[in-house]
Parts: structure tokens; C-alpha cells; sequence
């Protein structure tokens, strides 16, 4: 018989206890990384917004994040720590530090970019290993004010022709119930995989 997996048993998921879980979000400058940290944390976001020196920065805003952003929130039981990285393709290898110890991701592309199936080519690329290992989240911004017709179908299918079967939603980072939905699927995925029955444990 399968073992079904509760309480603490099982890499740290408590059902009893808060839990505590590091997020990680990446994605293209000006999609609503910072904003939607903003949105959705319980305490004052500590962040690094600094002039932006890359041209592709420049197109929504004249500051962008350089180092990282922190913020905090509690939903359903668990502590989720927030972290978010900067765009700018110079800072990458910041955004590589802060997936250490991540439970999870929030790939976050602006659909208002000419060609946003090119940017969410480059962060899958750059979180491979990761978003292979780990659960996985593309939040889709700028459907408001977008200038390109691609939809979130194509979004999940180019996801799958490269390989990643991650869900894709439509979010805009200005509305925290709309952050706050991405979390709770993000959380939920990241809860299954760590409490689903162990298949033939015992033969
Ligand atoms: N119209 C619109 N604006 C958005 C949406 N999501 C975020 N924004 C705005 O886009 C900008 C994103 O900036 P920011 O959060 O600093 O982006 P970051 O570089 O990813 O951290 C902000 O001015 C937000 O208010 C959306 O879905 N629609
Ligand atoms: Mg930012």
C-alpha cells in the first residue's frame, strides 16, 4: 500500500505547524517583479531600486532593481519569504544566488515586450536546472496595455516545446489578490510534491 505523507515528516511540510518557504521571483525588466512584491508583503519591502543603466530598462521606467527585494507574507499556514531579482541582464548572476534554498519560482514576463516569447526563452534558459527540479510558476503582466497579441495558450505551449510543463497565468502585478492567486497555486503545487503518496515505497 502507498504511504500518504503528513505532518513533518517529509522534507519540512508541517500540517500542524507554520511552515516557512523561500519564493523566488525572475523575469524581464518592468514586468511587476517589485510591484507585485509590493502588493502582497506584510512589511515594508527592503529593496535596492537604483537608476537603470540597460536600454531595455528604460522602456517602462527610469529605476530598476539592482541587487534584490525582500518581502514577507503568510498564507494558508506557511511564512512565504519573498525575493525578488533585478532584470537587468548584468545582474544575472544575483539572480542565481537568491534560487538557493528557493522551494519555488514566479517567472514573470511583460506581454507588453516585442517579443516577450524571446524573453521567457532567456529565463528558462538561465533557471533550467532549477525550474526542472522545482515548482514553477509564469505569471504573465501587461495584458492591459499590451502590444503584442501573444496569448497565454502560447505561452504554455512554447513552455512546452522547451521542454517545461509549468502552469502559465494571466496576472496583473498592480492587484494583490492577483499576486496572492499566484502564490496560492504556486503553494499548493509545492505542497503536493512534498506530501504526494510515494508510489510502491514497500513494493
Ligand atoms: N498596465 C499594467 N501595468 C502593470 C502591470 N503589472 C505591473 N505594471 C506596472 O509596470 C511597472 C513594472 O515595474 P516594476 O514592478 O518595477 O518591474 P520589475 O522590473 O519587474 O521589478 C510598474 O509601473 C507597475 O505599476 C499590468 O498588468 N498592467
Ligand atoms: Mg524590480
Amino acid at each position: 500500500m502507498n504511504k500518504i505523507y503528513t505532518g513533518e515528516d517529509r522534507l519540512g511540510f508541517s500540517t500542524t505547524h507554520t511552515n516557512e518557504i523561500k519564493l523566488v521571483v525572475v523575469g524581464n525588466v518592468g514586468s511587476g517583479k517589485t510591484t507585485g512584491i509590493n502588493a502582497v508583503s506584510e512589511i515594508p519591502v527592503i529593496g535596492t531600486e537604483a537608476a537603470a543603466s540597460e536600454r531595455e530598462a528604460l522602456h517602462r521606467k527610469p529605476t530598476t532593481t539592482v541587487a534584490m527585494e525582500y518581502g514577507l507574507l503568510q498564507m494558508q499556514r506557511t511564512k512565504i519569504h519573498l525575493y525578488g531579482t533585478p532584470g537587468q541582464r548584468r545582474f544575472d548572476f544575483m539572480a542565481s544566488i537568491l534560487c538557493k534554498g528557493a522551494a519555488g519560482m514566479i517567472v514573470m514576463i511583460d506581454n507588453g515586450h516585442d517579443a516577450p516569447l524571446t524573453e521567457l526563452d532567456y529565463f528558462l534558459k538561465l533557471h533550467g536546472k532549477f525550474l526542472k527540479e522545482n515548482p514553477g510558476l509564469l505569471a504573465v503582466t501587461h495584458f492591459d496595455d499590451t502590444r503584442t497579441r501573444t496569448g497565454l495558450l502560447d505561452y504554455h505551449t512554447y513552455a512546452i516545446e522547451k521542454g517545461f510543463s509549468i502552469p502559465v497565468m494571466k496576472v496583473d502585478a498592480r492587484v494583490a489578490s492577483d499576486v496572492r492567486n499566484v502564490l496560492t497555486k504556486l503553494l499548493i503545487e509545492i505542497i503536493r510534491r512534498r506530501t504526494a503518496p510515494v508510489a510502491n515505497q514497500n513494493g
